[in-house]
């Protein structure tokens, strides 16, 4: 390690000009005011809550100089000044974001959608296809929970090792220029702590990917000091045993300064050219940094710092000890830096206005027009008083926001329900027109906008010939993804297990000896990081199919796919897209960790990708095809005991789609419809056969995607005819079953036509005890649905089937 950096070592120093440097210092100055003004503006009541880089710009300064075109960042909401210095936010922008602004040119980060101090840049065009993302600088989107930006730091740097080594990949010419892509992540001190952190670290050594990770170390996590963090209170000297050696390839660790202008100059460059030339890991722990204003504006940190903390805090403040340098450097003189730290006071003002005033008058120009309206409709109204009122009211807010407008006029078309229909038209009319633009503003881009969007997938269905022979269902895949590996450059999968014996399945059995290593790869045992795998190359124009080994371990990377993957192109409104497709296995085999589906989980947490639960593994080729030919993030649970089983080996392999989104008929039936998916088919379909003997035909629905959901109806039809419906699953009762139900019921109009209560069959509220027995009286059987369907038959009629 590094003692820490206070020499200038020349050995790649910028030899930066007089014009340069005083540029960083107006830099870091008008990234300061930003800060200083951004809190006053929380305190005036103009914004909700602020959280800035103060303390943080000279070592962001340092970053942004070695920051290179097609690189990627990966942060935290400290960053303002390296995405100013970068020229990827104006203040402008930045206040937008602290006042909420929807409009995406104003906020292109996020359109209002994230708080202050989450940047991202778009990578998107408007149609959904992607930039040239070598020509420009690139910052994934950032997320809150502290230390999430870590897993997705790991893809990024991944990519650049891919799109290296892996001749095929030389078409992709937006993306990469040989991989000479640093992916450049930052991170606070304490979030350190995470697990993510470690488990990205250790990855990071062990794959040896461009990376430099800066820990902005302020001493601090809100209130707690290192001490509580961090073992012997400093990172670095705690990752001393990843540190590479002479003989041992692992990563570089540097310590410096955070108010060393020239010592964080020179750690950058020689960061930034050991990652981008020789693709070694860097960690820069960037010490001494600061807090000028406290964590954020929710306290104070007078409450937990000392008075000695808080004037040594004073004393070392990165920009008077940079503004120091530049004096006792004759770089320039105490009149140039007053006039600068002047120009850019008055600047972030400009700016500041500016902002509000755009964003401010958008919502009182739509105050206005409802003022109208409602005095307007007053005029014929037999409630004119109260009308007046509430739009008196409404014309004096201040600071009005969105909400006070719409909250007035659903009072008003409330109170108005008794007048006739000519009186209120003009105001429902302007209600509906903004409720579809409060829609755009808050409730778009949950799914894909783009042209590849998964409904979009034109349906090919697969072919069989009388020659076709019959396989084991891992065969299927192993075809598929042979086919798909030679094929589509862009593919590649990587997990525990995978690479050399092909998965624990073996549907990648030979492959990696056929493809190579990087096109099928083994990893660590690191679920977390194995999505951050997946993100991170998808950023980047790639198609990963990231595995995690059985469902029941999905609960280590079901973090990042909610809070990454899930609501990325919600977050930054269409900017960013991360398609990968996570491959994973699971419902009934045995034991308490092999036999999961937990699909209400997944439901509630994933929505924003597309859930695929195929009942075999001919189904799950054509899903994957499908996603292939998509842009949307998805999962796909293949049923784990379903590989060994036979399946027709399909004659287009590679070609046949699964239309997602569309239930498929496994049987049809007059007397009561079930609806089920990935392993229940075969329960229900061998219930129904038992079922027929007794004189009752159930029509079988596989729902094929639980996300998208039947987006044509196909239940409601089917309901409507047999006026009976069960929902199976084997998740716990109130989950997935009961999240189909919701579906239907709500959506698909169907409440009319029952005969009887629509019912749910699922497994218990436990997981399943040990061995087939425990399966069964845990899990739901072919009898436990025929005598449900039966007890169902035997209210409508007794007679017929009689009690058992
Ligand atoms: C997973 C998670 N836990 C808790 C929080 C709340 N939180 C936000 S910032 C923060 C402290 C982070 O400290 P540090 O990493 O040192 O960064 P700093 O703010 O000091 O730059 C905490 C606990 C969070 N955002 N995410
Ligand atoms: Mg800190």
């Amino acid at each position: 390690m590094s003692e820490v950096q206070s020499v200038p070592k020349n050995l790649n120093s910028p030899n930066l000009s007089k014009e340069a440097i005083l540029a960083d210092f107006r830099v870091a100055m008008i990234s300061r005011h930003a800060s200083l003004v951004g809190r006053k503006e929380v305190f005036m009541g103009k914004a909700k809550f602020g959280i800035f880089g103060d303390g943080k710009e000279i070592a962001q300064i340092a970053m942004a100089r070695a920051f290179q075109l097609g690189d990627f960042r990966s942060g935290y909401y400290r960053d303002q000044t390296f995405m100013l210095a970068i020229g990827e936010l104006t203040v402008k922008q930045y206040f937008s974001q602290l006042y909420a602004y929807t409009n995406v040119e104003a906020e292109p980060a996020s359109a209002g959608r994230l708080m202050n101090g989450h940047f991202a840049t778009r990578s998107l065009n408007e149609d959904g296809s992607w930039k040239d993302l070598t020509k420009k600088y690139n910052s994934a989107a950032d997320i809150s929970p502290t230390a999430a930006q870590m897993p997705k730091l790991l893809g990024l740097a991944y990519a650049s090792k891919l799109y290296r080594d892996n001749k095929g990949l030389k078409e992709m010419t937006k993306f990469s220029v040989n991989g000479n892509e640093v992916a450049w992540g930052t991170i606070g001190n304490a979030s350190t702590s995470e697990g993510m952190f470690f488990e990205t670290i250790n990855a990071a050594g062990v794959m040896q990917v461009p990376m430099v990770i800066s820990v902005w170390d302020d001493g601090y996590g809100i209130s707690v000091p290192n001490e509580f963090h961090t073992t012997k209170g400093s990172i670095s000297e705690a990752l001393a045993g990843f540190e590479r050696t002479d003989s041992q390839k692992g990563i570089e660790i540097i310590r410096v300064n955070g108010w060393d202008y020239e010592a964080l100059l020179n750690a950058y460059v020689e960061a930034g050219e050991l990652a981008r030339v020789s693709h070694v890991p860097v960690l820069i722990h960037v010490l001494e940094m600061t807090q000028p204003q406290g964590h954020s504006t929710s306290g104070s940190h007078e409450r937990y710092k000392d008075k000695k903390r808080l004037q040594w805090e004073k004393d070392w403040d990165c920009i008077s000890k940079f503004r120091e340098y530049i004096l006792s450097n004759e770089i320039a003189n105490a009149d140039t830096l007053d006039k600068i730290e002047a120009e850019a006071k008055a600047q972030v003002k400009q700016e500041k206005e500016a902002a509000w005033s755009q964003f401010s008058s958008e919502i009182k120009k739509e105050l206005s027009e409802a003022v109208v309206l409602l005095r307007a409709a007053a005029q014929h109204s037999t409630r004119k008083v109260i009308i007046n009122q509430l739009a008196e009211e409404l014309s004096k807010t201040i600071n009005p926001i969105r909400k006070d407008v719409v909250v007035t006029v659903r009072k008003a078309l409330l109170t108005l329900r008794l007048d006739s229909a000519a009186a209120k038209a003009d105001l429902k009319a302007w209600y509906a027109k903004q409720t579809d633009l409060n829609f755009n503003r808050y409730n778009s881009h949950l799914y894909s906008h783009s042209e590849w969007n998964v409904l979009n997938v034109e349906e090919i269905p697969a072919k069989f010939n009388d020659k076709s022979p019959f396989v084991d269902g891992r065969e299927i895949l192993q075809s598929y993804f042979d086919y798909t590996l030679e094929n589509d450059p862009r593919f590649f999968t990587f997990g525990e297990d995978v690479g050399k014996i092909g998965d624990v399945n073996q549907a990648f059995a030979g492959l990696q000896a056929k493809h190579g290593e990087l096109r099928v790869s083994d990893t660590g045992i690191r679920e977390c990081t194995i999505i951050g795998q997946g993100i991170g190359t998808s950023l980047r124009g790639l198609r990963p199919l990231a595995e995690i080994q059985y469902l029941d371990y999905l609960l280590y990377g079901l973090q990042m796919l909610a809070d990454d993957v899930a609501c990325l192109q919600y977050r930054t409104k269409g900017g960013q897209k991360a398609p990968l497709i996570v491959r994973t296995r699971g419902h009934r085999l045995e034991g308490v960790w092999h036999s999961g589906s937990p699909m209400g989980m997944i439901l509630s947490t994933l929505r924003g990708m597309v859930v695929c639960v195929p009942r075999d593994m001919t189904q799950a080729a054509g899903m994957y095809n499908s996603l292939l030919k998509s842009d949307e993030p998805a999962i796909v649970i293949e049923c784990l005991n379903g590989y060994r089983l036979k399946e027709q080996m399909p004659e287009n392999l590679g070609e046949y789609t699964v239309p997602l989104g569309k239930p498929e008929f496994l049987r049809e039936g007059a007397d009561l419809t079930i609806v089920t998916y990935g392993s229940m088919c075969r329960v229900v379909m061998e219930a129904a056969s038992e079922l027929a003997e007794l004189g009752i035909e159930i029509e079988v629905l596989d729902v094929q995607t639980l996300l998208p959901f039947d987006v044509h109806g196909i239940i409601g039809d089917s309901v409507k005819k047999t006026n009976r419906v069960i929902f199976a699953d084997e998740d716990v009762p109130g989950a997935g079953s009961a999240f189909m139900l919701q579906q239907v019921i709500e959506g698909q109009d169907v409440f009319k036509y029952l005969d009887a209560e629509p019912q749910t069959i699922t497994a218990k509220s436990h997981r399943p005890a040990y061995s087939s027995d425990g399966d069964y009286f845990s899990k739901p059987s072919v009898e436990d649905v025929v005598e449900k369907v039966y007890a169902m038959m035997n209210e409508v009629d007794p007679k017929t089937f009689p009690e058992i």
